[in-house]
């Protein structure tokens, strides 16, 4: 048996072209299904479906074999017992940092002043902050970061944006891009040696599919 682990969402729609692409199709939609393993077309493949940032979690202890995670979850999780050969190109976004329109960030780094950082991605953040020796405060937040600025929270935060939709309605700016991200394969090592036979074709598929 192979176990995929796929987040809810945005993920779990861009891999389905790539599972096809495998021969996989799942055989339950996770949104209206409130199962958490998902069986599909073939009897040795079945998915589960774990929050996004759980994914790394799941495929290093190899309670999955495979998994698709976004590289911000991944610099988070730090990578260990991961083996990450391929970058999916999908939800594709980038990691910045933002402050509210009136704040004048530059000045701020530039006046040495000691800044409040509102975010999900702390090691990221702070890694980030580190190279260009800003000080930083580091808040840590589970979601929602747009509101800490607006509410005296934080100066800034570091966030995931796409669109940029969700900063312009909440008045906020970006003003540093960090990364770009996208979801990568994550496999379990142990896995890939026992299982070699069923898991090469599967990642041989889902390279053929990334354009
Ligand atoms: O929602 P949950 O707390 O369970 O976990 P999650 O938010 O980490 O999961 P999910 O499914 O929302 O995101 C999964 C992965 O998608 C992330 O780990 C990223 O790698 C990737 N991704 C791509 C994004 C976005 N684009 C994105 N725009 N993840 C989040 N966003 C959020 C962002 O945080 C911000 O709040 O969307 C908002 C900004 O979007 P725009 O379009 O308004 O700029
Ligand atoms: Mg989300």
């Amino acid at each position: 048996m192979i176990t995929i682990a796929l987040s809810k969402g945005r993920i779990f729609e861009e891999t389905l072209p790539l599972l096809a692409a495998a021969g996989i199709t799942p055989l339950e939609d996770p949104e209206s299904s409130r199962k958490l393993i998902l069986p599909t077309n073939r009897s040795d493949v079945r998915l589960i479906i774990v929050r996004a940032s759980d994914v790394p979690t799941y495929v290093q202890y190899g309670a999955a074999d495979l998994g698709v995670a976004g590289k911000d979850v991944l610099d988070e999780h730090g990578g260990a017992g991961l083996y990450q050969p391929l970058d999916l190109n999908i939800a594709r976004c980038r990691m910045m940092v933002a402050v509210h329109d009136d704040f004048d960030y530059a000045s701020a780094v530039r006046q040495g002043a000691r800044l409040r950082v509102a975010t999900k991605y702390v090691q990221t953040a702070r890694e980030h902050f580190a190279g260009k020796g800003v000080h930083v405060d580091l808040i840590k937040l589970y979601g929602s970061m747009e509101l800490a600025p607006l509410v005296g929270l934080s100066d800034a935060i570091v966030d995931l944006v796409s669109s940029g939709n969700t900063l312009k309605a909440n008045h906020l700016k970006a003003v540093e891009h960090i990364a770009d991200i996208s979801s990568r394969l994550v496999v379990n090592q142990a896995a890939l040696k026992l299982k070699l036979d069923a898991i090469q074709p599967m990642l041989d598929a889902f390279a053929g599919a990334v354009k």
